[in-house]
């Protein structure tokens, strides 16, 4: 029985340094993937709540401390966050992988590790970046500095929760900015905890607050809410249509990190070990609930056979169970309803043609397991190929040459990454520029240097993080110009008349 009594039996909001309390209201049951059993519940904020927790924020951007702190005081305070998250990893870890089911050791060495990190990195990055100035202009002198946007609202998803939403963390309060979290409404119990660590670390009361409930109830308020001054959104495309629109409306930025269907694409002439490992690795880690997963995985046609055995064989040999145990390789699926889905692709592939090569059944235990899955694609423009199934499901498809890669890649609505396994520098350099995407990775999987941007193209996203591009949506510049001579001003109303 996994300890959920290191759980609380109610998750409520966090607002001005501490949780709501139960106050009833609307209430959402919170399941355990690896067993399917309801651990907690989710006490909903309404709109009078998340504008409490907006007001909250406002108040700490106008007259807390935090926006008015030397970097130096800034700094101290988010490296001892990311102190305090390692001291608190085990039991951080423990909540993360009853929302989610992800690995409890990937959590504990991967997750809580990059979780700390952001803070690190922030504070680090805000005191590395130079302000701009001009003095082209004779006379005069313009300087551009930057200031913290205001009140951010950051949304949150449910397939790596402390990792993404520290990600938002660390950049929006590292910047100067007070923030609303919401995380989502399926895994709700790891982030107020992350903020009630954050705040004992010495982050003022206020500065972080959390909403906790639905996006079409508590998502919505918040975007629509009139002092908020940018949101940051990660989840599903659709979600972040509906989004940009209300935030287009209120004429305030918003950026989007959505869904990916990214080509993996492996060429005869790669180093084959290294790209079945990494093909295996993108596909079913975290069990493909990944915006980064190499799903569509594009194989030339003289080694495909060989390699698609070699993949399905390993594949079939994946150890799934139980999340808390060392030897696992994959785990549940986050959801009862999102296993429906995945497992309701393997009737689309078929009913397309697709041929099922391994897996494509739940497993028969408690939880929501299934088995990782991989089809030969009927055709790149089948849904298996184009629709998002973030799930362990790999869709085959093979490529004649270069020019046939670089047409199946780029036939998607998504470009978030690509993947490129080559041993030929030239088809490296050559493939790698033309796939319509934010991010390449050539002959390595799932890396993330967070000095860089990263980011999508097309329906993958608007906007990048990363140490200047975070800087770029969560400031705001201010032009100052000045007069260095003595530069004439007209004088109205008394200026002499010819
Ligand atoms: O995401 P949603 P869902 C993809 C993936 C998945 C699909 C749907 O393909 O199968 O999206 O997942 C909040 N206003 N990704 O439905 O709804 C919501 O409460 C404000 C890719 O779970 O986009 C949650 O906090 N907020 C992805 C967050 O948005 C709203 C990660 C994401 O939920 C809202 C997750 C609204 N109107 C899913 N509606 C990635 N890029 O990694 C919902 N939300």
């Amino acid at each position: 029985m996994p300890p959920f009594d290191q759980a609380p039996r109610l998750v409520t909001s966090f607002i001005d340094g501490a949780f709501v309390g139960d106050r009833g209201g609307y209430r959402i049951p919170n399941f355990y993937p690896g067993n399917g059993q309801q651990f907690s519940a989710l006490q909903e904020a309404d709109a009078a709540e998340v504008d409490h927790a907006v007001r909250v924020a406002r108040a700490a951007f106008r007259e807390g401390p935090w926006p008015r702190m030397s970097i130096e005081e800034r700094q101290d305070i988010l490296m001892r966050v990311h102190d305090a998250i390692i001291a608190h990893a085990d039991e951080l870890a423990l909540l993360e992988c009853l929302d989610t089911g992800i690995l409890m050791r990937e959590i504990r060495g991967r997750h809580l590790v990059r979780a700390a990190y952001n803070f690190r990195f922030f504070a680090e990055a805000i005191s590395q970046q130079p302000d701009e100035a001009w003095s082209q202009q004779k006379g005069y002198f313009t300087y551009v500095t930057r200031d913290p946007v205001g009140v951010a609202g950051l949304i949150a998803p449910w397939n790596a929760p402390l990792a993404l939403a520290s990600m938002k963390l660390a950049a929006a309060t590292a910047f100067g900015n007070c923030c609303v979290l919401k995380p989502s409404e399926q895994t709700p119990t790891s982030l107020p905890r992350l903020v009630e660590i954050i705040e004992a670390a010495g982050m003022p009361r206020g500065v972080i607050n959390v909403v906790n409930g639905r996006g079409s109830v508590t998502g919505q308020a918040l975007v629509e809410h009139p002092d908020v001054d940018v949101v940051h959104f990660t989840g599903g495309t659709e979600t972040g249509r509906t989004i940009a629109r209300t935030m287009g409306g209120r004429l305030r930025r918003a950026e989007m990190e959505l869904g990916g269907k990214s080509a993996n694409i492996i060429f005869a002439d790669a180093n084959l070990d290294r790209a079945l490992d990494g093909a295996l690795v993108s596909i079913f880690s975290n069990s493909g609930q990944q915006c980064l997963a190499g799903s569509r995985i594009l194989v030339q046609d003289s080694i495909a056979r060989d390699f698609i055995a070699a993949f399905v064989e390993r594949a079939a040999r994946i150890r799934v169970g139980d999340p808390m145990a060392a030897d696992t390789e994959m785990g549940p699926i986050a959801s009862e309803a999102h296993r429906r889905r995945i497992l309701s692709f393997v009737d689309i592939a078929r009913g397309e043609g697709a041929r099922l090569l391994t897996g494509g059944h739940a497993l028969d235990r408690d939880g929501y397991f299934m088995a990782p899955t991989a089809v030969m694609a009927a055709s790149n423009g089948s849904r298996v190929c184009q629709e998002e199934i973030f799930g362990p499901f790999a869709s085959f498809l093979t490529f004649r040459d270069a020019e046939d890669a670089v047409a199946i890649a780029n036939a998607s609505q998504f470009g978030l990454v690509g993947y490129l396994w080559t041993q030929n520098l030239d088809t490296a350099m050559r493939v790698s520029r033309r796939i319509e995407t934010g991010v390449m990775w050539i002959n390595t999987p799932l890396n993330r240097e967070l000095r860089a941007p990263f980011g999508g193209v097309k329906d993958s996203g608007t906007g990048r993080d990363g140490a200047a591009s975070s800087r770029a949506f969560f400031t705001v510049e201010r032009t100052t110009t000045l007069p260095i001579e003595d530069i004439p001003l007209r004088r109205f109303g008394a200026e002499a008349v010819d």
